[in-house]
């Protein structure tokens, strides 16, 4: 501008200038990128924001921040119950003090569980896995403006469902992770992440696209999926990655870059990846997962931009040329900051009614009795649970019982399974809840279409 300026005095030669980029090129990625709206980020270790160098490089470059460890399951909730946010702060803080953004990472995943959720399964594993929902998105209530809510959900082969103690609650466990997510922060987009979803023709890449489209078909709120994009040889950068990014934005969600490393950091790769992104509207930003080649959790590979001196790469240059010739424009119908603007907006819940538990009509005591209660609601949805309770002697076995008043329907149910009849349902208990001892109760939940009722139960 400078420069147009300078030659703008000059007159006869103006035209000289016109061919100059409005913008003077951008020196950092995370600049580079907001040039069309989108963030550049970075996995941050907790232990490791003592160090200058590390610090100098990821503060001057990016600006977008997702803790590598910090606000997963075993960090977060290291006991049942006991939420522990120590080092999930200190990456959060230190983020937002040095003005960058925050993707949370992550809700609900098979892995990196601590030891008491490993051991849980059934209805105690559901519960738990809400609760975790719950406590950490409320710490971090209209702070975030993505977070993952649940990773690697999908086998690496077959396009099915990976196996796991979630897997096993139930095939709603995701789609009940995300009712639960919306409901516990509005303003936050929800995501699905995982690896080896790049290429368009894997089958686990159309296992989640069509997990994805299903959820928008029926109202499942999901507002964005992630791509790790950890390539290597074995998992090379397909040359379809483009397109498998169209298709999954197609669907009404934004898309992301999440974890990105190339083994050996080709220059070609990295700046064919940002153009694939800068392609797709909705592709809202990048993540590389570290940034020094030494901070790596595949350090021999050499995949980032940053050498582990901290000097720049070949394929640094190229992304930030890449980033810097995008067009000016942002990426999609609303700038990733501002998610209560979005096509697909967060469905605020209306005010959760009063908890008005239905009335106890079942016999007592001995037998069992039951009551329902709204846990959330939405427009158009909400989500219940029914607590099952033996009376004074144990229960091998129940059934319970209610009448919708004004044609509500169930999505989906778990810890139970139902049978419907018009506007009465039947829920008998799952395999593996059946038995209550005396004066102990369990619970089941569902997920449903109308208006959230509390109708009262009757258990047998
Ligand atoms: O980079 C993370 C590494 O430090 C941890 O030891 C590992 C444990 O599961 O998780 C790594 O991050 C993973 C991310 O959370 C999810 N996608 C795969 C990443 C690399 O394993």
């Amino acid at each position: 501008m400078l420069l147009a300026g300078a030659l703008g005095v000059l007159g006869a030669i103006t035209a000289v200038a016109v061919s100059v980029p409005a913008d003077a090129a951008a020196s950092t990625l995370g600049a580079a990128a907001a040039q069309s709206g989108r963030y550049f980020g970075t996995a941050i270790s907790a232990n490791k924001l003592g160090d200058s160098a590390y610090t100098t490089i990821a503060n001057r470059e990016f600006n977008m921040v997702t803790a590598e460890n910090e606000m997963k399951i075993d960090a977060t909730e290291p006991n049942q119950n006991q939420f522990n946010f120590t080092n999930a702060d200190r990456i959060y803080n230190w983020a937002v003090q040095n003005g960058k953004q925050v993707r949370g990472h992550t809700l609900a995943w098979y892995a990196q569980q601590p030891g008491w959720m490993q051991s849980l399964s059934g209805s105690a594993l559901r519960q738990a896995m809400i609760n975790h929902i719950n406590g950490v998105m409320a710490h971090y209530k209209g702070k975030i403006p993505y977070w993952d809510v649940v990773n690697e959900a999908y086998a690496d082969s077959g396009g099915g469902r990976r196996d796991s103690n979630l897997q096993r609650t139930g095939n709603d466990w995701i789609e009940v992770a995300f009712r639960t997510a919306r409901a516990a922060d509005p303003a936050a987009k929800l995501c699905y992440n995982d690896y080896n979803t790049d290429n368009w023709t894997w089958a686990k890449t159309q296992g989640v696209y069509n997990m994805v489209k299903d959820f928008k078909s029926r109202g499942v709120p999901i507002d964005c999926v992630g791509f790790q994009s950890h390539f290597n040889s074995g998992s090379p950068y397909p040359s379809n990655y483009r397109q498998t990014l169209q298709n999954f934005a197609a669907l009404g969600v934004d898309v992301a870059i999440t974890e990105l490393d190339v083994e050996g950091a080709s220059a070609t790769t990295y700046a064919n990846i940002v153009n694939d992104c800068l392609a797709v509207p909705r592709c809202v930003g990048i993540t590389t997962w570290g940034v020094r080649d030494s901070d790596s959790w595949r350090s021999s590979q050499t995949p980032l931009l940053f050498d582990g001196n901290g000097n720049k790469k070949p394929a640094y240059t190229a992304v930030l040329n890449a980033l810097n010739s995008a067009p000016n424009t942002s990426p999609s119908p609303t700038p990733p900051v501002s998610p209560s603007a979005s096509p697909t907006p967060p469905v605020s819940p209306s005010p959760t009614p009063p908890v008005s538990p239905s009335p106890d009509t079942s016999p007592q005591p001995g037998g069992c009795s039951a009551t329902m209660r709204t846990i959330n609601s939405w427009p158009g949805g909400f989500q219940s649970e029914v607590t099952v309770s033996a009376g004074s002697s144990a229960v091998n076995g129940w059934t319970v019982n209610w009448t919708w008043p004004g044609g509500q329907t169930i999505s989906s149910l778990w810890n139970g399974t139902q049978s419907v009849s018009g506007s009465s349902v039947t829920v008998r208990n799952a395999p593996y809840n059946g038995s209550i001892a005396a004066g102990s109760s369990t619970t089941l939940g569902f997920t449903a279409n109308g208006t959230a009722a509390t109708p009262s139960v009757t258990c047998s």
